[in-house]
């Protein structure tokens, strides 16, 4: 078996339970690397005065961790700029959020260099490189330029926008461009790849195969869609511990026979915190019953704080909560139990088990992790019902769990009504089917599939030809 050498902008260690490890890909990382010798290198998170590309070096379970420390310009350009002020905002389909400064464009192209650098001498023969996520688009592409010429793979996490959002990217061509550099690159879903087939058939003048290989820039790629999965196995236990157990219980303690609605999310505006408060403030304003019955729990975990626009949707997410508070809440309830900060895994499966109504409402996910936790985390005989965005990736797979538009408060509300009223039966049958795919489809499966692609690709006797295209440009 070739060694694994992932690469993505931060990395954690297992059990790492600092600021690194919270969210999707970290979670998924960690878990897919357990059964692969490889390295795992990305930033540490910490800056220097001068670059140096000196590396830490961590064994832990059978992997190696690399970090290098970055400049604090690299943090402000490459990090808070380019990836979280330009990319993140326009894929997840917020022009309006997303800054176009060429600082940025300089530190991004800076750092990806830097990265190539310091890991190009890490690197033997036959290893698999797989790159993660939209930090790294143009690594391939640096690493060509110092001779790699091992097979490399890249994985976006968040979505891929349309042809016509994504032209609003000053530069927006040299990046897709970049990606040709990869020998294969997977997406979330279907969506995202039409998404970038239609952009390279359309704006770069290239064609796609139907078993999806792109051409255009004088090279070729192979394309597919790669769904992530849960460390579905762990989850499930997590949510059987000791731990969770004691969660569930105070929950229900605190709860006082009233039932649970459960959000956690990073706090991202990505996520839909606004118009979730606002659909079950009409969803109170609609159903006085459910007055003094119901509590929403939202864990809103703070993430990217230096990015002024994440302290902006803090800002108002307390304003919200506490106006919704400030009107409905009485002497001993209230309706939004809202809380910034981070809970252990278990602890939190414990809370999903308490719940009977899982809110994920993000208005663009690349997959979302957080309902597939849900759903790994029921009761069979009595499980919650996951109320989900038809725009988070994980819709695609998840249609037994209520599909709403998180843009329409009266949907949203009407689900959540949906959800509390729903007959056991019904729910025991949708929960079996959610889990049953959440079973089969978890982290390891992705990873297997994704591997298996990229070292297929070796093999194929398409390689000799795209070396030869490299060369003809280079
Ligand atoms: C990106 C894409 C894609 C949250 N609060 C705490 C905590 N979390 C964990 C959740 C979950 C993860 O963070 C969030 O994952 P998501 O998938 O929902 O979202 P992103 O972080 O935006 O991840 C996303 C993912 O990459 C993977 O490809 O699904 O679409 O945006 O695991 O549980 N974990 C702990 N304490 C918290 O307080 N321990």
């Amino acid at each position: 078996m070739p060694r694994l050498i992932v690469i993505s902008n931060r990395v954690s260690a297992p059990a790492d339970e600092s600021d690194a490890s919270i969210g999707g890909l970290a979670m998924a990382l960690s878990a897919a690397l357990r059964e692969y010798s490889g390295i795992w290198f990305g930033w540490s998170g910490r800056t220097t005065a001068e670059f140096t590309g000196q590396l830490s070096l961590q064994r832990s379970a059978g992997v190696t961790i690399a970090t290098v420390d970055l400049e604090e310009q690299d943090r402000q350009e490459y990090y808070n700029g380019y990836a979280n002020r330009t990319l993140w905002p326009l894929f997840h389909y917020r022009i309006d959020l997303s800054a176009y400064e060429r600082s940025f464009d300089k530190g991004y192209a800076r750092v990806n260099a830097r990265f190539a650098d310091t890991v190009a001498p890490l690197l033997q023969a036959d290893d698999l490189i797989w790159v993660h996520d939209y930090h790294l688009i143009p690594l391939a592409q640096e690493l060509r330029r110092r001779g790699v010429a091992n097979r490399i793979g890249f994985f976006l996490h968040i979505p891929w926008p349309t042809r016509r959002l994504f032209s609003t990217l000053p530069n927006h061509r040299d990046l897709v461009q970049a990606l040709f550099d990869f020998d294969l690159v997977g997406f979330q879903t279907e969506d995202s790849l039409t998404a970038f087939c239609e952009y390279v058939t359309e704006e770069a003048g290239g064609v796609v195969s139907y078993d999806g290989v792109a051409q255009a820039f004088g090279r070729r790629v192979q394309l597919g869609a790669f769904p992530i999965g849960l460390d579905t196995a762990a989850f499930t236990q997590a949510a059987g511990s000791p731990v969770a157990e004691g969660w569930r219980e105070r929950m229900h303690a605190s709860l006082a026979d009233r039932r649970l609605i459960i959000g956690v999310d990073r706090l991202d505006y990505s996520k839909g915190l606004e118009e979730r408060f606002l659909a079950y403030e009409d969803f109170l304003a609609n159903h006085p019953d459910a007055l003094e019955s119901v509590s929403l729990l939202q864990v809103a975990t703070p993430s990217r704080d230096e990015v002024t626009t994440y302290q902006d949707i803090r800002a108002k997410l307390d304003a919200v909560s506490g106006r919704i508070n400030g009107a409905y809440a009485t002497a001993d309830w209230v309706p939004i139990r809202y809380v910034n900060r981070t809970y252990r895994r278990d602890e939190l499966a414990g809370m999903y088990r308490a719940a009977a109504v899982g809110l994920v409402t993000p208005l663009r996910d690349g997959m979302n992790l957080v309902a597939k936790e849900f759903v790994a985390a029921q009761a069979p005989d009595d499980p919650g019902v996951l109320v989900l965005s038809q725009f988070a990736g994980a819709a695609e797979q998840m249609p037994d769990a209520l599909i709403v538009n998180p843009f329409s408060r009266e949907d949203m509300s009407d689900a959540i009504q949906r959800a509390l009223t729903m007959p056991r039966a019904e729910r025991v049958r949708r929960w079996e089917r959610l889990y049953d795919g959440v079973r089969e489809n978890d982290v390891t499966a992705w990873r297997d599939r994704y591997v298996q692609a990229l070292a297929s690709l070796a093999e194929a006797p398409a390689e000799s030809e795209q070396v030869e295209d490299r060369r003809a440009t280079a």
